[in-house]
């Protein structure tokens, strides 16, 4: 968990810049994308993220504007992301001007746990992380162009000229 806001920030910033590039490469055509016939579309997988950093910060007393509910998914690529982009940079402003580092180990109910909140900001981050990774995987099956997040890509290696690394 967290103990300083400095140190959410510097992750939040990092992990937040990725995820946006990841939502940047969404398309129009691409947001209807299932995992299966049955599952979350690439679109509704998206907008989760979006929608559950709202949904998770709240319950812990942060006030900061709702994205929208759940259930309306975007049909537009591009309001997906700038409602990721909005939301991300709300979360961040929320936490610096409503918390100081004493509130990161007060304790709140969080989907019904006793959660600190410098817990609470630890599991935001996973959350999203487990969820963007999903995302590359369907973007790739989808034929987009996935962006870096942890490494090169396929195609960085190429552009670089460089061989790619044993597997
Ligand atoms: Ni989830």
């Amino acid at each position: 968990m967290f103990t300083t806001i400095e140190t959410f920030e510097a992750e939040w910033r990092q992990e937040s810049a990725t995820t946006q590039k990841v939502m940047d490469a969404l398309t129009d055509e691409t947001l209807a994308r299932e995992v299966a016939p049955g599952f979350r579309t690439l679109g509704r997988l998206a907008w989760h993220i979006v929608t559950q950093i709202h949904q998770t910060a709240v319950q812990t007393g942060l006030e900061l504007p709702s994205p929208g509910s759940e259930e309306n998914v975007p049909a537009s690529a591009r309001e997906l992301a700038d409602a990721y982009r909005r939301t991300s940079e709300a979360l961040l402003d929320a936490v610096r001007s409503q918390w100081t580092d004493a509130k990161l180990s007060e304790t709140n109910q969080v989907f019904g746990q006793s959660w600190p909140n410098g817990l609470t900001l630890r599991i935001i981050i996973q959350h999203e992380v487990h969820h963007r990774g999903q995302m590359t995987v369907l973007m790739r099956q989808a034929g987009l162009r996935v962006p870096d997040v942890y490494g090169p890509t396929k195609e960085m290696w190429g552009e670089m000229g460089a061989p790619e690394p044993a597997l």
